[in-house]
């Protein structure tokens, strides 16, 4: 409940001019392969159950993705990739996410981003990305009593969540743990249970196109980190 109405706070969200305008703009001009799509056009709320055990935090959604769909990761070539290891891995129903009622269910997985609007060249500024955080940091509140473990993927998503994981109330160690690939970092929570960080380059076509990331690379942290959810 408190998840649901977050995420429509979210859609509603017009804080970011640049980001309003380039949202809206690219759902009116469309591209040529989508023509006959209502594009989305909003902020793309975060996807999955509101008991997650393992939260994935992207970058922000994709232009003609989720910009266009209004899921996150849902009909863009990150997506393509990051769902399909997700069921490889026993996480999702289905390998493919095209569309909002295309019946995908996440087990146990919740996938979001620190920017919830589709940015010029993929790129926010940083006061795009400041701007976004407190919705990222309300998430994480919602999520902690059931959330106990964290893929963040690529450096962009890495630099906006420890700083929201702080907020939301874990312990960030100083110095800041600096990302990388297979990076494992455990955030204390006081009062319960740590949560564990896990980097992961991004599932762009940049890292998945030249090898830098693998689909066998992406399976065995989302498998590391699903199990130390206890999934
Ligand atoms: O190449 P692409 O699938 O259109 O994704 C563009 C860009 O946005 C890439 O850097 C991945 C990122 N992204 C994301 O972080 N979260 C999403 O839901 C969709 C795309
Ligand atoms: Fe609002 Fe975040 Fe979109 Fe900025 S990026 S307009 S803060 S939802």
């Amino acid at each position: 409940e408190g998840l649901a109405r977050l995420d429509r706070r979210i859609a509603g969200c017009r804080a970011c001019p640049r980001l309003v305008d380039w949202r809206e703009e690219v759902a009116r001009t469309k591209r040529a392969a989508f023509a006959d799509w209502t594009y989305w056009g909003r902020p793309v709320p975060g996807f999955g159950p509101p008991d997650a055990r393992l939260v994935i935090i992207g970058l922000a959604p994709a232009a003609h993705g989720g910009n266009r769909t209004g899921r996150m990761f849902t009909g863009d070539r990150s997506g393509d990739v990051l769902y399909q290891a997700l069921y490889d891995v026993g996480l999702a129903s289905q390998p493919t996410s095209a569309h909002t009622d295309d019946g995908l269910e996440l087990y146990g997985v919740r996938v979001t981003a620190p920017v919830h609007c589709a940015p010029p060249a993929n790129k926010p500024t940083p006061a795009e990305r400041d701007a976004c955080r407190p919705w990222l940091v309300q998430e994480l509140r919602l999520l902690r009593p059931t959330v106990r473990a964290a893929v963040v993927l690529g450096a962009f998503g890495w630099q906006a969540a420890l700083p929201a994981f702080a907020e939301a109330g874990w312990t960030v160690p100083r110095p800041r743990p600096v990302f990388g690939h297979g990076v494992h970092v455990e955030l204390d929570a006081g009062d319960g249970p740590p949560l564990g960080l896990h980097g992961c380059f991004h599932v762009s076509q940049r890292n998945t196109f030249t090898g830098k990331l693998t689909p066998e690379m992406l399976r065995d942290v989302l498998r590391t980190a699903a199990t130390a959810a206890g999934l």
